[in-house]
């Protein structure tokens, strides 16, 4: 008895968990175009939802620097902007608040960022940083 309403529980919990995640593997392509402030800052704010980016989709320019703010939606659920490419590297966590990171970009090319935490990018958590000339 004791033991069913424990199973229940736990069913009930993890439902709830589920009902927060949606896959990013099937979504529309929401794309930003950065432009750059006063500065010459290319901004753009990313949100990082359980599973998928929002936008999945960023163009800049080469060779000026580009600051991303990331907000982490994911409720309770670390997530990263990652992009690993030869002659560009980026790494940033964020759990539960947001986090900035700026780089520059100096080969236009596609490049393609993800979220390294656990098998978030199976389940469509990446997208496409596009810097043109
Ligand atoms: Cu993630």
């Amino acid at each position: 008895m004791q033991r069913t309403s424990r199973t229940a529980a736990a069913a009930a919990i993890a439902l709830v968990f589920l009902a927060g995640c949606t896959s990013g593997l099937r979504r529309p392509v929401v794309s930003a175009v950065a432009t750059p402030d006063a500065q010459g800052v290319q901004r753009v704010t990313v949100h990082l939802h359980s599973f998928y980016f929002e936008p999945n989709r960023i163009v800049v320019h080469a060779g000026k620097p580009v600051e991303l703010e990331l907000h982490n939606s994911g409720h309770m659920i670390p997530h990263s902007f990652t992009i690993a490419a030869p002659g560009l590297t980026v790494n940033q966590g964020t759990w539960m608040r947001a986090a900035r990171v700026r780089f520059t970009p100096t080969r236009p090319d596609s490049y393609t960022f993800f979220c390294h935490v656990d098998g978030h990018a199976k389940k469509g958590m990446t997208g496409t940083l596009v810097v043109e000339p």
